[in-house]
Parts: C-alpha cells; sequence; structure tokens
C-alpha cells in the first residue's frame, strides 16, 4: 500500500521541514536541481525539495515499481482492472500508436498493435493523396478524448499548417456549436470527420446529423465529404456509409488517443502526412524515454514524483499548468481531461479506498495572460497552488520586434522566469497588504521551439506523468466510471422530454427530473 511503503514514512518526517525557497533559492540550487532529456530541461529548483526529500521520492518509486509498471503498461500487459470486481481488462497501448520508427523487440501484443496503427497511417496516407485539392475547410465532430486532445495539438501547430486549410471543431450538443462553425465553411469544400470510439455518443451522432442534414439541404452527398474515425463494429463502422473510414482499438484510451486516428485524419490534413509523422516520432522518443531512462533521468517520472510530494506530503490539492506560448492555448483544456478523468479514482486497484489523495484538480491557461487575471491568488491568496510552466526557447513565427532593446519573445521569457523566481522568494513588506509569503512551489519544462516532434513529445510526457502517478497510487488510470451516471441520468431525462413531445409516458420516469423540467419550464 501507498502509504505503507518506507519512503512513505520517510517522506512524511521530510514534508515536517520541507525547504524553505525564501532563504534557500540561490544561483547554485538553481544548477543543481534540473534535469534534461530528449531536448528538454526540466527545471525543479523552485520546488520544495532537498537532497534528501529527492532520494526518498526516488527510493518511494523504487519500492513502488514504477519503471517496471510502465514497461508491463509499454508492452501491452493487462493493466486496466480493479481485482475481484466487474471491471474493464485490456491492454493499454496508446505508446503502439507511435510506435513506428526502431525495431524494438516489443512483447507479441504491443508489436501486434503497432502493426494495426501502421496499416492505418498507410490507409490515412493514401486518402490524403487521393483528397488532396479537393478541400478547404475540415470539421472534427467528436466529444471529451475525440476532441480535447486533437483539438489541442491542431491549435498549437497552426504556424505549421498548409496555406489555404482551415480546421473547425463541433463538440456540444448545443447546437450554437454546430451551427457557428456551419456559417464559417462552404460545406461543397469540406470534408466532415466524425471521430467515436464507441460509435454511440449522444453528442457526436447528433452533430453528425445536424451537419448531414445541412449538406442534403444544400444538395450534397454526404458520402462524398464524411469520413468515420471508430471501433471496429460500432455501429458507426458502416464503410459503405462515410468516403472513408479508419479505425480505433479498445486498446487505446479516448483521452490518450490524439496519436491514434481519432487525431490523425485531421493532423494529416491540415499539417500533411509528414507534419503528423513528426508528431509521432516526437510522442515515440518520450514513450522510449520513459521507458528506459534510468529512475534518477527519467523526465515525466521525475514530475511525478515531484507531484507526489506536493499533493500527499504538502497537502496541495490543485495544479496549474501554465504554457508561457499562445499556442498551448488549448493544452491546459486537454492536460485538465487527461490527468482528472485518469487519476480521479478514490479506490485502489483492488476495489479498497485509497488511504491517501490522488490526482490533483488541474487548471491552466497561458501566461502571460494568466499573469492579468489569477495570479493575485497564486502569489497572495491562502492556498499555494504548485504551477507547471512551460516555455520555449524561441517562437514559432521567425519575425518579432525589439523595441526597447528586447524582443516580445524576451518580454514573454522574462516574465516565465520572473513569476517563478517571484513565487519561491516572495517579499517583505511592512505593509501587509504589500507582503508576498514566498515558498510557493514550481518548476518549468523548457524546449527550443514548439513544432511538430516537441510537441508529440510533450504530450507524452504529460501522458506518463500521469501514469507514474497513477502506477504509485495503484489506482487504474485507465478507465472513467465516474463519467457514467451523469450520462445514464441525461438519456432518461431526454426520454421525458420525448414522453412531453409526443404526450406519452415513459416506462421509467425519475420524478425529480420532472420537477426539474417543470421549474426550468421545459
Ligand atoms: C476518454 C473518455 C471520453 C471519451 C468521450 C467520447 O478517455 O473515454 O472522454 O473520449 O466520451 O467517446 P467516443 O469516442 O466513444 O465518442
Amino acid at each position: 500500500m501507498f502509504s505503507k511503503a518506507t519512503a512513505f514514512q520517510e517522506l512524511s518526517k521530510l514534508s515536517k521541514h520541507p525547504v524553505d525557497l525564501t532563504r534557500e533559492l540561490t544561483p547554485k540550487r538553481a544548477e543543481k536541481f534540473l534535469l534534461k532529456g530528449e531536448g528538454f530541461t526540466l527545471f525543479y529548483a523552485t520546488e520544495r525539495v532537498s537532497s534528501e526529500t529527492l532520494d526518498a521520492l526516488y527510493a518511494l518509486a523504487e519500492e513502488r515499481e514504477l519503471l517496471k509498471k510502465m514497461h508491463a503498461m509499454q508492452e501491452g500487459e493487462i493493466v486496466n482492472r480493479i481485482d475481484g470486481f466487474e471491471s474493464e481488462n485490456r491492454s493499454v497501448l496508446h505508446t503502439a500508436m507511435r510506435d513506428q520508427f526502431t525495431n524494438r523487440q516489443s512483447a507479441p501484443s504491443a508489436r501486434e498493435a503497432a502493426d494495426s496503427a501502421g496499416r492505418e497511417l498507410h490507409k490515412l496516407e493514401r486518402f490524403l493523396k487521393t483528397i488532396e485539392g479537393r478541400f478547404t475547410d475540415l470539421i472534427q465532430i467528436g466529444i471529451g478524448g475525440s476532441d480535447l486532445g486533437p483539438r489541442a495539438l491542431c491549435i498549437a501547430l497552426q504556424a505549421f499548417h498548409k496555406p489555404g486549410l482551415r480546421v473547425h471543431f463541433i463538440s456540444n450538443v448545443d447546437p450554437d456549436d454546430a451551427n457557428q462553425v456551419l456559417s464559417q465553411v462552404d460545406l461543397q469544400k469540406t470534408v466532415v470527420v466524425v471521430v467515436s470510439k464507441s460509435g454511440t455518443t449522444l453528442e457526436t451522432l447528433t452533430n453528425e446529423e445536424f451537419v448531414r442534414s445541412r449538406m442534403l439541404k444544400k444538395g450534397l452527398d454526404p458520402k462524398e465529404h464524411f469520413v468515420a474515425v471508430t471501433g471496429q463494429g460500432s455501429s458507426m463502422d458502416n464503410p459503405s456509409h462515410y468516403l472513408a473510414s479508419f479505425y480505433i482499438w479498445d486498446f487505446v484510451g479516448g483521452r490518450y488517443s490524439a496519436t491514434s486516428m481519432v487525431g490523425g485524419v485531421m493532423l494529416g490534413f491540415c499539417l500533411g502526412f509528414h507534419g503528423f509523422q513528426e508528431l509521432l516520432r516526437g510522442a515515440h522518443e518520450m514513450d522510449h524515454h520513459a521507458l528506459t531512462a534510468p529512475l534518477k533521468s527519467n523526465l515525466p517520472l521525475l514530475s511525478a514524483l515531484l507531484g507526489i510530494w506536493n499533493r500527499n506530503f504538502l497537502h496541495l490539492p490543485t495544479v496549474a499548468i501554465i504554457p508561457y506560448s499562445q499556442a498551448l492555448l488549448r493544452f491546459p483544456a486537454h492536460l485538465q481531461q487527461l490527468d482528472m478523468e485518469s487519476n480521479g479514482k478514490r479506490i485502489d486497484k483492488k476495489g479498497h479506498a485509497c488511504p491517501c489523495s490522488t490526482g490533483p484538480v488541474i487548471w491552466g491557461e497561458p501566461g502571460t495572460n494568466g499573469q492579468h487575471s489569477f495570479y493575485q491568488l497564486i502569489h497572495q491568496g491562502t492556498d499555494p497552488v504548485p504551477l507547471e510552466f512551460i516555455g520555449f526557447r524561441k517562437s514559432q513565427y521567425p519575425a518579432d520586434l525589439q523595441v526597447d532593446h528586447t524582443t516580445s519573445q524576451e518580454k514573454l521569457l522574462s516574465n516565465l522566469c520572473a513569476q517563478s523566481i517571484a513565487l519561491a522568494v516572495g517579499q517583505l513588506n511592512t505593509n501587509p497588504n504589500k507582503q508576498f509569503p514566498g515558498n510557493r512551489p514550481s518548476r518549468i519544462l523548457m524546449a527550443e521551439k514548439l513544432d511538430p516532434r516537441t510537441l508529440g513529445a510533450l504530450l507524452s510526457f504529460y501522458e506518463h506523468k500521469v501514469a507514474f502517478q497513477g502506477f504509485a497510487w495503484n489506482i487504474n488510470s485507465f478507465d472513467q466510471e465516474g463519467v457514467q451516471l451523469g450520462k445514464t441520468l441525461a438519456t432518461k431525462i431526454l426520454e421525458q422530454f420525448k414522453a412531453r413531445r409526443t404526450r406519452t409516458k415513459t416506462a421509467d420516469p425519475f420524478p425529480l427530473a420532472d420537477s426539474y423540467l417543470d421549474l426550468f419550464s421545459l
């Protein structure tokens, strides 16, 4: 059990007197507490850890066999199960989607998964050639994992999109979402990619019908415009209905699916096949790093351990992820799903109540914009919020301007540096309202430039940080039972709507819902 680990006891002792950053953040410390790998540097001198804390965290990682569990996951062992109870029971192989670049001797199930991903990739390459020049716009319809990751990646790589191509997303069942997108496109020149692993998601199927009916109204044949990405055998697995069909497998979870065809068709369209491959290459390199880098040189593992220190020993309940990069505008939203849906669990893999806190609340916005809104609370609020900053030495576009002898990029990075230092060291003042307590932990993940390959690696870095934390807490990071109850209830209430319109009775009404519908005058 996590809290019974020997290292846990040691960490609990150390947490009584964590490093005081207001006194101990020195240039020497800044030079010492950093880790490099795969083109990234993780600067963590501004976390409240000492060398002893780190040793104890690494001992915890050893005791909890985190690298062994990463190995089991990437080799395709069944890691998605709650023992003794009805649960999912499968491999977790999103890493196989990008295992296309080396001849790694993986276990047969991982190899097979990588081969099937390879076949879909070839299919995609051929498909992209056949539609070249035919469409100017692509609409992706999907929700949750079939939307957030792909959308975040698409926005992050806008600077690399092929000229003249536009991508739009419809996710919300709110009709305003579809109407707004439809008002921006010429349907004749639009390809629509409908993404649903299950093929049963209410929002996605409704939005597909919404756009199909608009096409029919315009006298267009949806079969010439609609592409499906779905699970084999799902109700959407009906190739005669679509211009093309691509597959996603059971062993790729929704929130881990952006590098499968779930993101691939759209990203291949706007970046070109080569651009998508570069993203996969970056993700694969970080997968390989997470798998093979030793304990003390493993970037996502270190990030996971620092998160565990903040969550379980300093008892900080939230984490803000702040990219100092406008391109990563929607990346925190993706990480919110990735982390909170994976590690927002209160029972362990044996069905027992977790003895300690698990996944924190994740939120975030790009800097510097955040500085002009919620940083007040971050610096002077009652509850410290650990921050994970992400920065790049170079901007994506080469154009920049020196104003008063500094470029915009330099202004961006000096703000990033300043925030991390200010949070750590604080400021004394006789006026209490101008005092900054300091000692607020943060870390910075830096890379050279946000291009497809770096973005792939960044995506994988976070996937593995989340997985390592889940392994440490012994929770199932790869299911999402918690989203079911509300979903089932919504379906029931929808039946009650239907009954009101058709003046019939529902078989299994939910009386509380009826009173809500009355109160809302619906
Ligand atoms: C992610 C979840 C969830 C899922 C959506 C869409 O891990 O499983 O967010 O991606 O509910 O599901 P479909 O792709 O099946 O429509």
